[in-house]
């Protein structure tokens, strides 16, 4: 693609106050190249210390928001709150959510035509199990994801794909680079018969599972690889800031 390298760190459920700490201040001394886009995702409840503290290399992220706005919606956060807080970015569609929450994907459609209208950047996940995968159903399932997202938004400009094969997830079970930049060209062409050859060479289309300080370089080489979304390794500074230069 042609879009600037984008790589999100996503913290998950995870970090105390101190270890939160602590890995702002690593992060904070670590050198990333100035041509990469950096987005680090902690929880809600450590947001505003993250926002006050990050260096202004880093963007910050929520890792969801709510389908609407404030009101009788216990337990949730919507995204006026978020971009009220100084947040950018928010992560929809993850997979942990979409299994373990049950989450829809005309439930994540909602979500981020809503975040995208309060001024949110969205980075949205998709990615299909091994079972559709070896099922050959993996492009029908991606293509599904996608669809219903394009049935809320017409406009891709504030949106980053995020592929991530569910069976790479925090499994250590990377995918290939080839296997990447197969369904990477494939969401990019999906794109181009949407939106358009040129806004669909600059949407970002990154990839996610198991990324680490090993296999970043591999994977950041490929055409349709425009970055990433890292977990486990985003928890720790040197291996986070080795994946963000990956690509320069
Ligand atoms: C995939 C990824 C980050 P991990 O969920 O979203 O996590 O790098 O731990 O596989």
């Amino acid at each position: 693609g042609t879009g600037q390298f984008f790589v999100g760190g996503n913290w998950k459920c995870n970090g105390t106050k101190q270890q939160v700490a602590q890995l702002l201040e690593q992060l904070n001394k670590g050198k990333v190249d100035s041509s990469i886009e950096v987005v680090i995702a902690p929880t809600f409840i450590h947001l505003p210390h993250v926002l006050d503290t990050a260096d202004s290399r880093f963007e910050v992220g929520a890792q969801n928001c709510w389908s609407s706005g404030t009101g009788a919606y216990t337990g949730e956060i919507s995204a006026e709150q978020l971009a009220d807080l100084g947040v950018k970015w928010v992560i929809l569609g993850h997979s942990e959510r979409r299994s373990l929450l049950k989450e829809s994907n005309e439930f994540v459609g909602e979500k981020t035509a809503y975040a995208l209208s309060h001024g949110l950047r969205v980075i949205a996940c998709i990615g299909e199990t091994l079972e559709q995968r070896e099922s050959g159903q993996m492009y029908n399932i991606l293509d599904a994801q996608l669809e219903a997202l394009a049935n809320q938004i017409s406009d891709f400009d504030n949106v980053v794909i995020a592929y991530e094969p569910v069976w790479a997830i925090g499994t250590g079970k990377v995918a290939t680079p080839d296997q990447a930049e197969e369904v990477h060209l494939h969401i990019r062409e999906w794109f181009t018969e949407r939106i358009g050859e040129k806004d669909a060479e600059a949407l970002r289309i990154v990839y996610g599972g198991s990324v680490n300080e090993k296999n970043a370089a591999e994977l950041a080489a490929k055409e349709d690889v425009d970055g990433f979304l890292v977990g486990g390794a985003s928890l720790k500074a040197d291996a986070f800031v080795t994946i963000c230069n990956a690509h320069t």
